[in-house]
């Protein structure tokens, strides 16, 4: 059986579901923390699980470049190198090969590129993307994809998508399936709802086991991604899950599983917790800032992590102000916990029917701010 996606209630547009994985089920809405090079930066797995997290990503483009999806085959795969025993989805290496790649040439095929980390020259199409996703045991395969920029013209957009969508048939073909595996397409199209329609019908036509929301967060700004979500997500097949990628800060999260997105993912909580942002039930806290100096308080009195639960507001600021590798450390483990126990309180609600009060209660406590 592949890779299955359940209903299990509905709140309005939000929903609550199951994912049942080769390597478990995962409860959604899911916020997926990165392991961009085969670890959630600064964090043991024991500890990413202890949180809460049930799914992690990985990173084709980091992997293949090092330590190489051969060595990672070889170590047994990304679950056992990892010691994460969950399931693992990975992207597939499109975007990052934009993002970070030097000197990269595109073509119908695919894509050649130098390593941003010692300048060898590399390739990437939809099929060698999709079996090195295999070889590094991903139990989730992303369709390799062209991550539109913003801003783009509607003609530039329309052929970037197009040629996604010829990629993500290539990737359909090659993908050979596996009990409790599957492969998601991308939805691309930028900010235009006939390209995002277009491009819905192209996928549905080949047909993937989830789908995702594709070139969003890519400094469109918040309202421009609610109105592409709001004309695309009603467009997606409501029996499979559906992947808003690269998305987001709490309230991006919030406003998209109101509008029917099951699945996150975002250097946000890990990269944050790496500067000494905190993201709490009361806005983002700055433990550099100097007002924190003195503070005995725990970071957020309801949070079980180790952070709130065993140090004071002046500890992390001075872990953080001396840089020491404990500060980033505790941090982050308290961001992922908080990313992972608003995953668990929208569940809670939309399985509730209290999507809106609940909705509401977060909106209004991030609103108040600390002190
Ligand atoms: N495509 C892929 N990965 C992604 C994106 C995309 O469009 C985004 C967009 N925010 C993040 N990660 N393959
Ligand atoms: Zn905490």
């Amino acid at each position: 059986m592949t890779l299955r996606w359940t209903l299990e209630a509905r709140d309005g547009e939000a929903r609550a579901g199951v994912l049942r994985t080769a390597h478990g089920p995962v409860e959604t809405p899911v916020f997926m923390p990165v392991g961009t090079a085969g670890t959630v930066k600064a964090m043991t797995a024991d500890a990413v699980r202890s949180t809460g997290a049930r799914l992690v990503l990985g990173n084709t483009y980091h992997l293949m470049l090092r330590p190489g999806a051969e060595r990672v085959e070889a170590l047994g795969g990304l679950h056992r190198m990892m010691d994460w025993h969950g399931p693992i989805l990975t992207d597939s290496g499109g975007y990052q090969v934009m993002s970070l790649a030097a000197l990269r040439s595109m073509d119908e095929d695919g894509v050649t590129f130098r390593s941003h980390i010692d300048g060898t020259k590399h390739r990437l199409t939809p099929e060698r993307s999709v079996a090195i996703q295999r070889q590094l045991g991903a139990d989730v395969t992303m369709c390799f994809d062209e991550c539109t920029p913003f801003p783009a013209t509607e003609a530039e957009a329309a052929k970037s998508m197009r040629l996604s969508m010829r990629w993500a048939a290539r990737c359909r073909e090659a993908f050979a399936p596996l009990d409790g595996h599957g492969l998601f397409g991308i939805v691309q199209g930028g900010v235009y709802p006939a390209l995002r329609e277009e491009s819905v019908g192209a996928l549905t036509g080949i047909g993937f086991e989830g789908y995702a929301v594709g070139g969003l967060a890519v400094g469109e700004g918040q309202d421009a991604m609610f109105g592409v979500l709001d004309r695309t997500v009603p467009l997606l097949p409501a029996d499979k899950p559906r992947y808003l990628m690269g998305v987001g800060t709490p309230a991006d999260i919030l406003g998209a599983v109101r509008r029917g997105v099951d699945m996150f993912d975002c250097v946000i909580p890990t990269r944050s917790g790496r500067t000494g942002r905190a993201y709490t039930s009361r806005g983002v806290l700055n433990l550099r800032n100097a007002r924190h100096a003195d503070d005995p308080r725990p970071l957020d009195p309801a949070c079980p992590c180790p952070a709130c639960a065993r140090h004071s507001r002046a500890y992390l600021h001075h872990l953080i102000r001396a840089d020491e590798m404990l500060g980033p450390m505790l941090l982050t483990w308290h961001n992922v916990r908080y990313y992972q126990d608003l995953m668990r309180g929208l569940r809670g609600a939309i399985c509730e029917g209290s999507f809106g009060a609940h909705a509401a209660a977060l909106e209004a406590g991030w609103r108040a701010g600390d002190d």
